[in-house]
Parts: C-alpha cells; sequence; structure tokens
C-alpha cells in the first residue's frame, strides 16, 4: 500500500474538554456507556465518501481547489485503489466506525453498463479487503443516478424507459456489493426524481414509474437475503425545483400508497430538513411519529444562503433537539450518524477534513450527552406528560381507543358541563430549562 496524504496524521484519541490540542475528541469518548451502551453504539458516525475523497472544491463559478494524487490523469482503476488506500487512512485517523460511498465514488465510471458494473465489483473486491485489515465498516452504500446526463430527466421517473432499466440494473449491482461488504443499510436519495417544469411532466406516470422501481427494490432485498434496512433519503429542491420526496410526511405518503411503510424508512438530512421550511429536530419527530426512522445525514445548511450547503455542523442547540428526538423515537437501531458534510473550497488541506469531522463528532457527542441527561433527570418529559396527562384518564381514554361515537362524545360533553380552561405552553419555562443543560459545564 502506498503512503496517503492522510498516513501521516496520529489517530484522533480522546482526551476530555480540557485537553488544549486541537486534533482530539474532548466529548465523542466511544466507549462511555450511556442510556445502557457505549456513544459509539447511539452514534454510529460514518464518514462520507463522496465529500471527503471526491469533492475537489468546484463551484458553479469556479474550478477545481483540492488537488489529491488520486485527482491527477492516469490508469482509472489505478486511481481509484489509490483513493481507497487514502480513504481507509482517513477512517483511522478518525476512528469512526463507518463509512458509505456511491458507486461513482470508489469505482470509475467505464463506457458502457457492462464496464460500470465491472469497475464496481473490481472496486468492491478491493475495499473487502481493505475492510480485512481496517476495522471501519460499512454504514450504507448507494448508486449515484443524477451526475451523468443519462439522467437529466431522472432515473427511475425518466420518460425514457431505457434509463429506468439502466437505473435499475445499476441499483442492483449496487445492493449486492452493499451486501457483499456487509452493509446495514441501503439508501436511495431521488437525485433528479422530480421536475423542473410541469409543462413537460406527466407527474402520475413518474410517481408510478417510482412506485415500481421501489418495489423492485424492496423485492430484491428479500430475494438476496440483505438484511440492511432501505432508505428513502427525502429533499424538497435541487438539483430539481420540484424532488417528488419532498420531505419525512411526503415520503410517508408515497410508501403508504405503494404499500411499502413497513419495508422502508427514511434517512434524514439536516439541510434538507431546512430547504422544506423544517428544522431537523421536526423531521426526526415526524418519522418517530410514523415509525419510519432510519438513519441520519449530519451536516447544516446556511441560514443566508437557500441552497444545500453542506456544511459541518456546529450549532449545539439545534443538534441536542435533533438528539433528543432521535432518542426518544428509539435511537438509530442499524441506522448511524453520517457527516454528509464537506470542507469549504478554501480548506483544501488533508488535515481540514480531519478538522471537520473531530468539530462535527464532537458536537453530535455532547448533544447526545445532553438529551440523554435531559432525559435521565426527567424534569422537561416531566412537563410534557403533564401537559397531555388528561388523555390518561376517564373518558379520553376511551375516545382515543375508538369506543366513543362523536354522538355519545357530544352527549357526554353536554351532560358534565364541560368548560375547558386555557393553561400556559410554559414556552420560555421549557427554553430556561433547555438553556440550562445545553450550556452547562457538566455533561
Ligand atoms: C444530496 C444528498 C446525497 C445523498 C446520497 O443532497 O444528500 O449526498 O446523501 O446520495
Ligand atoms: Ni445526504
Ligand atoms: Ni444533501
Amino acid at each position: 500500500m502506498s503512503e496517503t496524504v492522510f498516513s501521516n496524521f496520529d489517530t484522533v484519541k480522546f482526551e476530555g474538554p480540557t485537553s488544549d490540542k486541537a486534533l482530539v475528541y474532548q466529548y465523542y469518548d466511544a466507549d462511555r456507556v450511556v442510556l445502557g451502551k457505549p456513544l459509539k453504539e447511539h452514534l454510529r458516525f460514518s464518514v462520507a465518501y463522496w465529500h471527503s475523497l471526491v469533492m475537489n472544491g468546484t463551484d458553479p463559478f469556479g474550478g477545481p481547489t483540492i488537488d489529491r494524487p488520486w485527482m491527477k490523469a492516469g490508469d482509472p482503476i489505478a486511481l481509484a485503489k489509490l483513493k481507497a488506500d487514502a480513504a481507509f487512512e482517513l477512517f483511522r485517523v478518525l476512528d469512526l466506525p463507518f463509512y458509505c460511498f456511491h458507486d461513482m465514488d470508489m469505482a470509475p465510471t467505464g463506457e458502457c453498463l457492462a464496464e460500470n458494473l465491472r469497475n464496481l465489483h473490481t472496486m468492491a473486491e478491493y475495499m473487502a479487503e481493505k475492510m480485512q485489515i481496517y476495522s471501519t465498516q460499512l454504514l450504507w452504500g448507494t448508486a449515484n443516478l443524477f451526475s451523468h446526463p443519462r439522467f437529466m430527466a431522472g432515473a427511475s421517473t425518466n420518460p425514457d424507459p431505457e434509463v429506468f432499466a439502466w437505473s435499475a440494473a445499476t441499483v442492483k449491482n449496487c445492493m449486492d456489493v452493499t451486501k457483499q461488504l456487509g452493509g446495514s443499510n441501503y439508501v436511495l436519495w431521488g437525485g433528479r426524481e422530480g421536475y423542473e417544469t410541469l409543462l413537460n411532466t406527466n407527474m402520475h406516470q413518474e410517481l408510478e414509474q417510482m412506485g415500481r422501481f421501489l418495489s423492485l427494490v424492496v423485492e430484491y432485498k428479500h430475494k438476496i437475503g440483505f438484511d440492511g434496512q432501505i432508505l428513502i433519503e427525502p429533499k424538497p429542491k435541487e438539483p430539481t425545483s420540484h424532488q417528488y420526496d419532498f420531505d419525512t410526511a411526503t415520503v410517508y405518503a408515497f410508501l403508504k400508497r405503494f404499500g411499502l411503510e413497513g419495508e422502508v424508512r427514511v434517512n434524514l438530512e439536516a439541510n434538507h430538513a431546512t430547504l422544506a421550511g423544517h428544522s431537523f429536530e421536526h423531521e426526526i419527530a415526524t418519522a418517530g411519529a410514523l415509525g419510519i426512522l432510519g438513519s441520519l445525514d449530519i451536516n447544516r445548511g446556511d441560514a443566508l444562503l437557500g441552497w444545500d450547503t453542506d456544511q459541518f455542523p456546529n450549532d449545539l442547540w439545534t443538534m441536542t433537539m435533533a438528539m433528543y428526538h432521535m432518542i426518544k423515537a428509539g435511537g438509530l437501531g442499524k441506522g448511524g450518524c453520517n457527516f454528509d458534510a464537506k470542507v469549504r473550497r478554501q480548506s483544501f488541506d488533508p488535515e481540514d477534513v480531519i478538522h471537520a469531522h473531530v468539530g462535527g463528532a464532537d458536537l453530535c457527542a455532547r448533544a447526545f450527552l445532553t438529551a440523554a441527561k435531559l432525559i435521565d433527570e426527567g424534569k422537561y418529559d416531566a412537563i410534557l406528560i403533564e401537559r397531555y396527562a388528561g388523555w390518561k384518564t376517564g373518558s379520553a381514554v376511551d375516545v382515543l381507543a375508538g369506543k366513543l361515537s362523536l354522538e355519545k362524545i357530544e352527549e357526554m360533553a353536554l351532560e358534565n358541563k364541560i368548560n375547558p380552561q386555557p393553561k400556559s405552553g410554559k414556552q420560555e419555562q421549557i427554553e430556561n430549562l433547555l438553556a440550562r443543560a445545553i450550556y452547562s459545564e457538566k455533561i
């Protein structure tokens, strides 16, 4: 194996909040047991191959600013292997347990479908060898069905059935590879599954195609005995102006429509939530309420910009709320916290990628610890329990259980001369309670 751009860095260690070193974890103490298991098992952090190994700093106004050895000209497979060597060294440095990839991130694009698939399997073999040596596991695999011009009008929703077939063949092989590498999940983000203008779009037709595609994916999952979760990643816009998987609620309606709500869960991304006009915790709480929380893509947007800037997270309040609702939803199970985040284009040093992940992991860990403590102490939950206490007693229980008709409820309301009085929502009291916990020195 060749020397890589990450080889010279020591593995980042936990040293606690009093350490004054930059490349150490202050809060991510992987083995610390909280709520019955180690932090690493709750958070299941993952590094995104596309942002940390592939992204080269290009933006709509300028070319690459990040130049790595595997981005030079040369034999595509040799370069892909060089990239994989660097990837696993980065994972070793960060000491985070998982990674995620798109087919195109790790395998070179070929001249035709068959060559694409050949490259994918060649590189999957190489990744498997790496995984024998390093301890990093695969959180999820996915297919890039949005970059190549053939996908400009969508993948499964394309008006051309040949693009559907190309996408189906690609996803089948990506699922095979995800299974081969022991992945815990397979993700479908609807890259260009949406439309630019309704003027040229048959929405009913496209939704039928997307439903068929997802049904085929679920069928294949069972056929090959893949025991990971199938996840849809909602996003409201970008690249198309109307993406079909707008948010959790929209995805749930789609899953219901095709009878897949018991088979498919959601992978929720912070920046996608805010693009949809929601908060990250809103999306997590919605998925929790509907029983479809699968995994998280951790990042943040820029409140002043209207697109998916995919920055590393830095807001403790927002992340604590996200973690609180994640725990309340029953945790992540087979999912994890994938850093779907990239360094800024001026941050071209390999070291910048390490700083970014250290900060992200520490922020999430601190947020998780605070959320767990809030739950443990119970003061916050007590306010909510008290707020809904009326539903636990008397006829309210029968109402929820569906035992009383509308007429019966009316009859009882009149008989009991009910006269409900407004009660305080206690918002400021709750905000103070949370602020004290979030900004407390003791965690
Ligand atoms: C893009 C998405 C993408 C998915 C994987 O906005 O976040 O990175 O996570 O295809
Ligand atoms: Ni994402
Ligand atoms: Ni995104």
